[in-house]
């Protein structure tokens, strides 16, 4: 099913249409936003200079540091009566990023993650467990929308309450999931310790976004539940979910609502825009947007553009599954590494779970990587707690099974990667889960 037609035009018409967007915006943006205004004079551009989408190219980029500097509401473009709801990142480090919506943000937003939902296939007669989390982070209330707009049966459980979630899956008798997919191990994790068949539900269907996930991971969580699970991306600077998502049929690249999001593939060092198939850093013009647009926003995410027709007769151009973000890329030795990177590695081994940590260390001037992954529980020969008490970090079997698995574990990750590595195993349940966004790495190193 597709939700709305413009995702099946053709090319022309998509760029008259985002011609006509791009023009607004940069209006807009010039004629209320004091910040925009001094950026467009500064790089000599007026918005009657984009004649064409090719003009793109003359606007100045923008940056997360744009967005702290002028925290908060010093990038917004609409006044702030006309702003219905706030959202921001969780700013872990200093200030958080802000964004404001305006109405017609907020039906934009629903729109476009209608058309996200039809496209994993859900519809009016799903019962949709939405665990995004709701409050300031935009998972939660973009898929409500979205759900709500489709008109399908949302619960609005949000993040954590891991039982409560399987009592609701069983006894609601839900079909479709939105979630992290770090989250929904955990759940398969804990349901399968309280006896629980997941097969047996009635699930079809999971839209999983807003972390890093590989292949391997979506073989696993298909298995694990038995049903389809498609990719789903955004970031709250853009409008939070809904900018892309792989449909059902296909389940091989976003389709990116290109007539709401204008994408573009830079080279991060250089800032040159690539041509379509080439990888590099993902760069979003937002095209309508009132309350806060964004010119050229630099998302550091890396991936390609395609535009190879899909079988699912979808014409929006589509993006990769992410490889990875510039700001996580660790250079270890001269060899670059998205910590991400190991996750279809382990995938690939027995007696190994989904559950790693990678920990960079320096020690004198060499930098030392550390993989930890839990086992599984037919490789705990010990109990854990015991485990814990001797080291968190120990390996948990002294059997040379293990031993094997970790020797291949290192072989795997110098043969693909690149750099040699310390594997540890640990005993299963160490690694702290996340309700949320998974964190897969700690970097040590003196910045
Ligand atoms: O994570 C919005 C979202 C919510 C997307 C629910 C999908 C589902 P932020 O917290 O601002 O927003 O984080 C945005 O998360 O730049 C990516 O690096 C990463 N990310 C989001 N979706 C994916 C995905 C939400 N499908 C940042 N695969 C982005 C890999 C993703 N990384």
């Amino acid at each position: 099913m597709i939700w709305n037609k413009v995702e099946t035009c053709s090319r022309s018409e998509m760029q008259t249409i985002q011609l006509g967007r791009l023009q607004k915006t940069v209006s807009h943006a010039y004629e209320h936003s004091l910040v925009y205004k001094k950026r467009l004079e500064d790089v000599g551009v007026k918005p009657s200079d984009i004649k064409s989408l090719d003009d793109i190219r003359r606007l100045p980029f923008t940056v997360k540091d744009d967005l702290r500097d002028n925290y908060p509401f010093n990038l917004f473009s609409a006044s702030r009566d006309d702003i219905v709801e706030y959202h921001a990142t969780s700013g872990t480090t200093g200030k958080p990023i802000v964004v404001g919506y305006t109405q017609v943000d907020i039906d934009t937003w629903s729109e476009v993650m209608a058309r996200c939902l039809t496209g994993s296939g859900i519809g009016r007669r799903d019962v949709l467990q939405n665990i995004y989390g709701y409050g300031l982070f935009t998972g939660g209330l973009g898929a409500h929308y979205g759900g709500l707009r489709i008109g399908a049966g949302v619960i609005p459980i949000s993040g954590g309450n891991t039982q409560k979630q399987i009592m609701l899956m069983q006894d609601f008798g839900t079909t479709a999931l939105t979630v992290t997919p770090s989250f929904l191990m955990h759940i398969h994790e804990v349901g399968v310790d309280m006896g629980v068949d997941f097969q047996k539900l009635n699930l079809r269907t999971a839209v999983l976004g807003a972390e890093f996930w590989t292949e391997s991971m979506r073989d696993m969580i298909q298995e694990s539940f038995g049903l389809k699970a498609c990719d789903i991306y955004g970031l709250t600077e853009i409008t939070g979910p809904g900018v892309s998502c792989e449909c059902h049929e296909a389940r091989n690249g976003l389709h990116i609502n290109e007539d709401y999001f204008y994408p573009e593939i830079i080279n991060p060092e250089s800032g040159e825009a690539l041509p379509i198939g080439a990888e590099g850093e993902l760069v979003f013009t937002t095209l309508g947007k009132e309350g806060q647009p964004l010119l050229r926003y630099r998302t550091r995410d890396i991936t390609s553009l395609s535009l190879d027709p899909c079988i699912c007769g979808r014409t929006l151009i589509k993006m990769k599954k992410l490889t990875g973000r510039t700001d996580d890329l660790l250079i270890i030795r001269g060899v670059n590494f998205f910590p991400s990177q190991v996750e279809s590695i382990i995938l690939r081994h027995r007696g190994v779970t989904p559950n790693y940590l990678v920990v960079v260390n320096r020690l004198g001037t060499l930098d030392e990587v550390e993989v930890r992954i839990e086992v599984t529980d037919e490789f705990a020969v010990k109990p854990v707690h015991e485990t814990f008490k001797v080291s968190k970090h120990q390996v948990v079997s002294d059997e040379l099974a293990t031993r094997d698995i970790a020797k291949s574990l290192v072989r795997d990750i110098k043969n693909e990667i690149g750099i040699t590595v310390t594997v540890t195993l640990v005993p299963p349940g160490s690694i702290p889960r996340s309700e949320g966004k998974a964190k897969r790495y700690i970097d040590n190193r003196p910045k």
